[in-house]
């Protein structure tokens, strides 16, 4: 039975608060192979923000500055550095899905707005979500412009992408105590369902420990919260909370069909990965021989493979993209699994501690 209160299609985009759009939008294009759809800015009679949106088959980003200190973004860079501050789901109705949740306790943010060009209606609202995060209702049914009024589109740079398609799902950490908060907001409030949770026995290796809990709603809108657990050493969720000075986003799970190609790509680029010692890929030898990439090729790249019931998949991970240790990616490629991984945990934290040791910060 699925707890959904209003239809929610998918994630529309994820919108980033930077401190240099511009040079984000390079990042994010040439490492990640995302095509600069839609503009806004000063040249289009913005004089407040800059924002690029980019695109990768369904996956949109929405890269933003802010041309003054008082303004908002700015004020959310200066406290958070470069961060996911708007998680934007696309839903039939705005004005539903908002009354939806406003009436279930949400904090109102934004009240539905409509904007009107030549190209349509475009609708949105907007809500609070744990730490600065906001998430945001978006109509486009009515809108065929190329991302809302307000943006002109961009030409084709050409480029091929990284083969990165969809956004499988977002990762946020709260602090302790608050995980069952959100947990209950997303369930009570906005309808998702809890899919599984990992508690810090599953989720820990010597040093330290976290807690997970991951919903969903209908299957493909997919959210997971964290919360730091107590161990000898701080938690990696304590390091992103101290670093990001409160809650927020610390992941998105981007998939692709061809993991390897995708790597091969973001690697020849320049994008940085969490490295895995060769002795994972010993012990993988004995069960994993029906999945289609050879084992040394998986060493070779540093991919991770999980297996459970439904199937499996393969999976890395991305060092922090900002100066921060805060928020980073994960390249998934799934064959029936709809874990998260749970195999890899141990390795994938020792690897993460590995890194939080290189810094300074247990
Ligand atoms: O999304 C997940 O659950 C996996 C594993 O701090 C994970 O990607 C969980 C917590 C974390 C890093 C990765
Ligand atoms: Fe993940």
């Amino acid at each position: 039975m699925s707890n959904q209160v209003f239809p929610i299609l998918g994630i529309d985009h994820l919108e980033f608060f930077v401190g240099n759009a511009k040079q984000s939008a390079f990042y994010y294009s040439r490492c990640f192979g995302f095509e600069n759809t839609a503009y806004r800015g000063l040249e289009t009679g913005d004089r407040k923000t800059a924002s690029y949106v980019l695109e990768q088959a369904n996956i949109r980003f929405v890269l933003s500055s802010a041309m003054s200190a008082a303004h908002p973004i700015a004020q959310s860079v200066a406290q958070h550095g470069d961060t996911i501050a708007v998680v934007a789901m696309a839903v039939p109705d705005v004005a539903i899905a908002y009354q939806c949740v406003v009436n279930r306790g949400a904090v109102a943010v934004i009240p539905p707005t409509t904007q009107s060009d030549e190209f349509g209606t475009f609708r949105y609202a907007a809500i609070r979500a744990f730490g600065d995060v906001l998430i945001k209702f978006v109509e486009r049914q009515h809108y065929s412009g190329a991302f809302a009024p307000g943006f002109v589109a961009c030409p084709a740079s050409g480029r091929s992408g990284a083969g990165l398609t969809e956004i499988d799902h977002v990762v946020g950490n709260v602090e302790r105590g608050a995980m069952d908060l959100w947990t209950q907001f997303f369930m009570q409030t906005m309808g998702f369902d809890l899919r599984m949770h990992f508690d810090d026995q599953t989720i820990s290796t010597e040093y330290s420990a976290l807690m997970s809990k991951v919903l969903q709603n209908g299957g493909k809108t997919i959210v997971n919260i964290n919360e730091p657990a107590d161990g000898l050493r701080k938690s990696q969720i304590d390091e992103y909370l101290e670093a990001h000075y409160g809650p927020g986003i610390q992941h998105i799970g981007l998939s692709t069909s061809n993991i390897v190609q995708t790597v091969l790509h973001l690697k020849q680029s320049g994008v940085e990965f969490l490295p895995i010692p060769k002795t994972y890929y010993e012990n993988l030898e004995s069960w994993v021989n029906e999945i289609d990439v050879p084992v040394e090729k998986l060493a070779d790249l540093g991919i991770l493979v999980d297996r459970d019931q439904d199937g499996y998949l393969l999976q890395l991970f991305t060092k922090p993209v900002g100066d921060r240790p805060t928020l980073f990616f994960e390249i998934i490629e799934r064959h029936g699994s709809r874990g998260f991984g749970a195999g890899n945990f141990k390795s994938l934290f020792m690897a993460l501690e590995r890194e939080q040791a290189l810094r300074g910060n247990l």
